[in-house]
């Protein structure tokens, strides 16, 4: 194993740095203090010779202008309806970002802040109190991220808070794969461990019904080749994937989904006892260069392993409150195979 911590750019004047692992086994992990953004997860192909598997944003101040690309999500991944929900009876309104809609925790979510980075051993570790004052959540919050690689290429990623005053917390990382040499996702496949996804409303805030994906291109259990699921979903829905899955329960050692590409035999498998997984292949990333220096539609497929969106105010979608006083932890282990 081996660590190593540069300048990545400047953002407003401050150092942004970039933090690197490599294991033994010639994979490694990039990740940036702005946006605690994971930058590359490289990947030996067939020939040895490793790929970014992940889009990548060359620069601060356009990661700041595009979709999350594999930046940290925070308070709450997902949307949340009008920015209102409750906690103990009590009613609070965050800053919206998407019309009335709070979006991945609003417009100073985690991926604006620029984190406190450093090395703990081998693990990346980035840190930042976030006042409610900033974000417009109830509670000042302390946040810690890492992120680990091990010799079995397992990127874990970790999301620990504890707040001052009762809050919501359901992290995720945005990541966005393509695991082909190549610059579209068709050639992928995706399994999920899933039975039943959202029904959701125009403007993609959950209607609170839980749809079964039998008979339908979201039934992935079986693993699905992306391409006929995203010609699928066209023809029967009128859009490509933008959704999210709700995870069977599962044990805890079981992926809850799995992508593979037959042609440079790379595979990822996502772990987390989070009960919601979102799928989103973006049609409309032409003009982009951020897949290797290329871009264009189905370029890569976002997969996000969060708790289900909009929580609490549905009452079967679990619970994602932080106490105030208690810290709570949230991973996400990614595995690969080549
Ligand atoms: C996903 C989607 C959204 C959005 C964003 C970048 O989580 O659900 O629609 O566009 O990511």
């Amino acid at each position: 194993m081996n660590t190593k911590k540069e300048l990545f750019d400047k953002l407003d004047g401050q150092d942004i740095e970039k933090f690197t692992i490599t294991n033994d086994h010639n994979v490694s992990v990039s990740a940036i203090t702005f946006g605690a953004t994971l930058e590359e997860f490289n990947v030996p192909g067939p020939d040895g010779k490793p790929t970014n598997i992940l889009v990548s944003v060359p620069s601060s101040e356009e990661l700041m202008k595009n979709q999350y690309f594999c930046q940290a999500i925070g308070r709450t991944a997902g949307r949340i309806t009008n920015g209102t929900f409750k906690i103990k009876g009590q009613e609070y309104h965050v800053d919206s970002n998407e019309g009335t809609t709070t979006l991945h925790g609003g417009p100073h979510g985690f991926n604006t802040q620029i984190w406190d980075g450093s090395f703990d051993g081998d693990t990346i570790v980035f840190t930042k109190h976030i006042d409610s004052s900033e974000d417009s959540f109830p509670g000042n919050i302390d946040v810690k991220i890492t992120f680990s690689l091990n010799n079995d290429n397992e990127l874990t990623a970790t999301y620990s808070a504890k707040s001052d005053a009762d809050t919501l917390f359901n992290p995720t990382q945005h990541m966005y794969f393509n695991l082909s040499e190549g610059d579209s996702i068709n050639g992928q496949s995706l399994q999920i461990n899933a039975d039943k996804y959202l029904e959701l409303n125009k403007d993609k805030t959950p209607t609170g019904k839980k749809v079964a994906v039998d008979d339908t291109p979201y039934d992935f259990r079986d693993n699905q080749n992306l391409k006929v699921g995203i010609a699928d979903m066209k023809a029967e829905v009128g859009h490509s994937y933008d959704e999210v899955f709700e995870i069977n329960d599962h044990q805890d050692d079981k992926p809850v989904a799995t992508l593979s590409d037959p042609e440079s035999g790379r595979s990822i498998s996502i772990s987390s006892k989070r009960n919601a997984l979102v799928v989103f292949t973006p049609d409309d990333l032409t003009g982009t260069n951020y897949l290797r220096g290329k871009g264009g539609p189905y370029m890569a497929i976002a997969l996000e392993a969060q708790n289900l969106p909009d929580t609490p105010n549905h009452e079967d979608f679990g619970d994602v409150t932080l106490p105030a006083g208690e810290e709570k932890t949230y991973s996400i282990k990614y595995k690969v195979e080549f």
